[in-house]
């Protein structure tokens, strides 16, 4: 975590809905348009003369100098309003993803992000970011208000204010939620009320910062950017989760429907640590849902305190195939289902060992030893866990050895080991001591499956190996000509590859499918290439 440094932060505000722009209609609150022009007329949140004075765009507002001492050091900004507004009870996924995107979209024009959004599901909302914002090295904070900007006595205004200084003077490389002075990590937070300002708590830890007269950062706290892997955005999350709170007596029938498919993960919000009826006929139908792949998350519906295995009605729990949800809130739980059931290709054992595994600070971590048994399947995945193992000082040992273990787990098709490696914040663009990516890896492999993951991240087609080789050409010398394997090609040609990029012995991948004599390839890289003849791709 580092203080931003600069005379000029530009910040990008997101501007979703929710109650901080709302209007009085018919006696009710619902989303107001304008919001830019309410903050131009106030002199906390823009300075307009300085606006003149540098001739900055319409669009652009800037805040008055957070110290006198540094006049010149100034946070701007742009609201980029939503089109429709919405009361937060009315986001869902589709929007999450919509915001998610714009960030990626505008990832490099802006120093940082703050996203105006309502109170009411924000702490899902910053859940979901968390997990579809993958090697986030900027801040990204939410923010509401419980009464509207407009009105005399409210909270927006300096909710608003605070989020935009610590956004523009820290980078604090998280989804975080910004309310009532207190910075929390977002996938920690929770409403816990519907009129005092203080509307958010943080059960399981402490703000990452608070803003008083000083502002107070809590660094030990706040995660670091592992590598240099460029931001990769996962909107494949999946819709059909669910969230189901036992109460007492709650039928079995009841649960059974519940548990129908489409669904394909459900959070369960339990009593105490974890514990549930230990009725036959309610455990039967839990465990049949497991048995069909059906996820079921245990997190406990009190405020504080984990899931634990002390009471027969918690283990027997366990025992019907449930995932302890250990001190998750519900909505990250839920998030991470989401993001967990939308990753391509993983097993139901792969899916469950990132359940229980700390991906974004959502969880305390279990002890090492809970987390290896699974991917002890493979040498590789020994491999893997070992490094997961590693303490936070063997940063270095962890970053020499991710490359070749990622190429290792490339070529062999371990998608596992591969997830695992990213979310231990490995860049999976790295090259190994032979010069190749696991890119690379995996299309001497034929690995199709985690070709597809690593395009889906991004990553460079058309790099070359020591060889001189890129991906495409290795691809089609390897496997792909001969099984003439379209679909493949096409995929690459879609990701951008060069196919008409020469290997180090001048010959295209269209020269390989002919040497094979692979018409259909032929005939395919010929159309992609727009019909271009062997002539034009000759060296
Ligand atoms: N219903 C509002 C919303 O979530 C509540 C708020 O923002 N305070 O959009």
């Amino acid at each position: 975590m580092a203080r931003a440094t600069g005379p000029e932060r530009r910040l990008l505000a997101i501007y979703t809905g929710g109650t901080i722009g709302m209007r009085s209609e018919r006696g009710v609150l619902v989303p107001g348009r304008g919001l830019a022009a309410v903050l131009r007329t106030l002199p906390m949140l823009h300075d307009e003369g300085h606006a003149r004075a540098c001739g900055l765009p319409e669009d652009t507002l800037v805040l008055p100098p957070a110290s006198p001492a540094c006049p010149d050091q100034r946070v701007m900004y742009t609201v980029l309003e939503c089109q429709p507004l919405f009361d937060s009870s009315d986001m869902t996924i589709t929007e999450w993803v919509q915001i998610a995107q714009t960030i990626e979209r505008h990832y490099g024009q802006y120093h940082a992000f703050v996203v105006i959004h309502g109170t009411d599901t924000m702490a899902f909302a910053a859940s979901v970011l968390s997990f579809m914002l993958e090697n986030l090295q900027k801040t990204v904070i939410l923010t509401g208000a419980q009464v509207p900007i407009h009105a005399l006595w409210n909270d927006g205004r300096e909710n608003l204010l605070g989020a935009l200084l610590l956004a523009g003077q820290y980078v604090i490389p998280e989804v975080c939620l910004f309310f009532q002075n207190q910075l929390f990590r977002g996938n920690r937070a929770t409403k816990v009320d519907t009129r005092r300002f203080a509307a958010f708590c943080s059960p399981h830890l402490p703000p990452l910062a608070t803003v008083g007269a000083d502002v107070t950062i809590n660094r030990e706290l706040v995660r670091r950017v592992r590598g240099q892997g460029r931001l990769v955005v996962h909107s494949s999350m999946e819709r059909d989760v669910g969230l189901l709170r036992l109460y007492p007596g709650i039928p079995a029938s009841l649960v059974r429907v519940f548990l129908q498919p489409p669904l394909k993960g459900v959070v369960m919000e339990t009593f105490g640590s974890g514990n549930g009826p230990t009725k036959p006929d309610l455990l039967q139908e839990l465990r049949a849902a497991a048995e069909r792949g059906l996820i079921i998350v245990n997190c406990t519906h009190c405020l504080q305190g984990a899931v634990t295995s002390d009471y027969g009605a918690g283990t027997a729990l366990v025992g019907a195939g449930t995932v302890s949800g250990s001190d998750m809130t519900s909505e990250a739980a839920l998030a991470k289902l989401s993001y967990v059931l939308g990753l391509p290709g993983l097993s139901l054992d792969g899916r469950k060992e990132l359940l229980a595994r700390d991906l974004r600070g959502e969880m305390t971590p279990p002890a090492v030893d809970e987390l290896r048994p699974s991917l002890r399947g493979s040498t590789l995945g020994r491999g893997v866990a070992q490094l997961l193992g590693l303490s936070q000082e063997a940063d270095d040992v962890r970053d020499a050895l991710a490359p070749s273990l990622a190429c290792a787990a490339a070529h062999a098709g371990d998608l596992e080991a591969l997830q695992a490696l990213a979310e231990l914040g490995s860049d999976l663009s790295l090259e190994d001591f032979g010069g190749q990516t696991p890119l690379h890896s995996a299309a001497r492999g034929g690995q199709a499956g985690v070709v597809t993951m690593l395009l889906q991240r991004g990553l460079d087609v058309n790099a070359r190996d020591k060889d001189g080789l890129s991906p495409l050409l290795l691809a089609v010398r390897g496997r792909l000509a001969s099984r003439a394997d379209c679909e493949g090609l096409r995929a690459w040609w879609q990701a951008g590859a060069d196919l008409k990029q020469p290997g180090y012995d001048g010959r295209s991948a269209l020269h390989v499918a002919e040497a094979a004599g692979n018409l259909e390839v032929v005939a395919l890289l010929q159309s992609l290439q727009g019909g271009v003849g062997d002539q034009a791709l000759g060296p």
